[in-house]
């Protein structure tokens, strides 16, 4: 049965990432999106100069008033890049009034990577995204995001105790569920991991050494969509990896297009092989 997902992040018009991306994935595996634009933006702000940027905080509470007196109602809230503090007491009131009794509400803290915080994000915006993640069924941090949001240190090579710490404070914030992207246990490898407080669940992928912007989201939205669609977290999670390396891999040698990665061609086999 179609589910009806709301997805909160920018829109980022040129760049492949966010809402632009949320879209086309979450349609293809069989839902309806909604959105619900924090801010647009001429590109991401990841290796562009100079990009617009307009701020939709104000717009978000009349939206917000009006899908209440339509009675607008939610199967999935999925979150992801806010860039204004103000936002998540939004985020909040959505999730309370207008998220299905037993509906889910996933946040993808999308705010860092390598070790950095995105350009123009501070502290506020880590104390807004543990805010969510406290009340969220599944958290998506990258192993950047994992440690803002935690206070631990950052490191590229990621060993048991690491980890386990990692995952552990993560759940303690409060959600039921952490997915942890971009943990690699040596040089060679890359995966993710699904923790419920009980057991992990780990898949692991051979590391291609190009990294592009977007890819976060694409993972976040394949999971989402397939959480929606009943499949179980061990196959959820081998299928968004095996995407992200397809889509890594078709992009490569396309050197015009270091701002994101070429997933239509990806997206067209996945659906294909599902018919
Ligand atoms: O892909 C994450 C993302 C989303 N939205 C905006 C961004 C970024 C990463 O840089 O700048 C505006």
């Amino acid at each position: 049965m179609t589910k009806k997902v709301l997805t909160i992040q920018d829109i980022s018009c040129y760049g492949s990432c966010s809402t632009t991306v949320a879209l086309p994935i979450l349609s293809a595996l069989g839902h309806e999106c909604v959105i619900l634009p924090s801010a647009i933006l001429s590109t991401h702000t990841g290796g562009f100069k100079d990009f617009t940027v307009l701020d939709l905080t104000d717009e978000m509470p009349k939206i917000i008033e009006h899908w209440k007196k339509e009675g607008i109602k939610f199967d999935c809230i999925y979150t992801g890049y806010i860039g204004n503090k103000k936002q998540f007491d939004y985020i909040i009131d959505v999730k309370e009034n207008l998220l299905n009794e037993d509906g889910l509400f996933i946040v993808d803290p999308a705010m860092a990577d390598n070790g950095k915080m995105y350009y123009g994000l501070g502290d506020d915006i880590v104390e807004g995204m543990k805010s969510i993640c406290s009340i969220a069924d599944y958290i998506i941090p990258n192993i950047t995001e994992a440690c803002f949001l935690t206070g631990n240190k950052y490191q590229e090579i990621h060993d048991d105790m690491f980890i386990n710490n990692l995952l552990g404070d993560l759940y303690r914030l409060g959600c039921k569920n952490v997915i942890l992207t971009g943990y690699q246990d040596d040089e060679e490898s890359i995966g993710a991991i699904c923790y419920d407080g009980l057991t992990k669940t780990t898949v692991l992928k051979e590391k291609i050494e190009k990294s592009y912007h977007g890819t976060g989201d694409i993972f976040s939205s394949i999971i989402v969509g397939n959480i929606l669609n009943n499949i179980d977290i061990k196959k959820n999670l081998d299928l968004a990896t095996d995407f992200i390396v397809d889509s890594i891999l078709n992009t490569i040698e396309d050197d015009t297009h270091e701002y994101g990665v070429h997933y239509e061609e990806i997206l067209k086999k996945y659906k294909d092989k599902d018919e």
